[in-house]
């Protein structure tokens, strides 16, 4: 299984640009430093997402990064994409695994410590963890969990365990106390005035 290499997982989000096209806006951040970027838009079709994520892959593999794909494993292995991002919704990650193979990554998004164990004994190689801000994003990902239920689950099982949900670079001390692998995050990057900036700033932080 292979154990995630970044600190920084930007996931997108096409609609919090603020107008820029998200593969400029996603070049920056790679330009920034990034290594790792999840294409989560939900509302493409299987063609439109398709190429999409054939193009990001393209852009990733010229800086060096992975690319995951949410939920969507079709499109992963027609890209052949680094690896998939599950979560409760989504086919189980046994099922993944099988179609997947060894070889690829499979990150689960989990809302509680049960979620969190499921995944671990299921074999994902890393999770998620949120939203432990308030999130401006609009889905409903539920109230913020802050740092105590964070916690937890970084002690309780032995994957990484990554952030989520209203990070900003001035929320990264506090998390790296916690001892989490690293941070997942959209706005800060997608929705910042300088998206290269921005993605070297929350680099330099988890990096001090
Ligand atoms: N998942 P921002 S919170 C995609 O809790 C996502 O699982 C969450 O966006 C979860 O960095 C979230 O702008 C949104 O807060 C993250």
């Amino acid at each position: 299984m292979p154990t995630p290499d970044f600190d920084l997982y930007l996931v997108t989000d096409r609609t919090q640009t603020r107008g820029r096209d998200l593969l400029w806006v996603l070049e920056q951040a790679l330009d920034g430093g990034v290594k790792a970027v999840q294409l989560r838009e939900k509302d493409l079709s299987g063609k439109e997402l398709f190429e999409l994520a054939e193009k990001s892959n393209l852009l990733c593999r010229r800086y060096n990064a992975r690319l995951f794909i949410n939920d969507r494993i079709d499109v992963a292995l027609a890209v052949d994409a680094h690896g998939v991002q599950l979560g409760k919704t989504s086919i189980p990650i046994e099922t993944a695994r099988a179609l997947l193979g060894p070889g690829k990554s499979i990150g689960f998004s989990a809302h509680s410590l049960e979620e969190a164990r499921q995944a671990e004994q299921s074999g994902a190689d890393f999770v998620l963890f949120g939203p432990v801000y308030f999130t401006p994003s609009k889905a409903g990902y539920g109230a913020p969990q802050g740092l105590t239920p964070l916690q937890e689950i970084v002690v309780k099982i032995s994957r990484p365990v990554y952030a989520i949900g209203g990070i900003k670079s001035d929320s990264i001390a506090d998390l790296r106390r916690v001892g989490v692998r690293g941070v997942a995050l959209i706005s800060a990057i997608i929705s910042a005035d300088d998206p290269k900036d921005a993605s070297q700033a929350l680099l330099q932080s988890l990096r001090r």
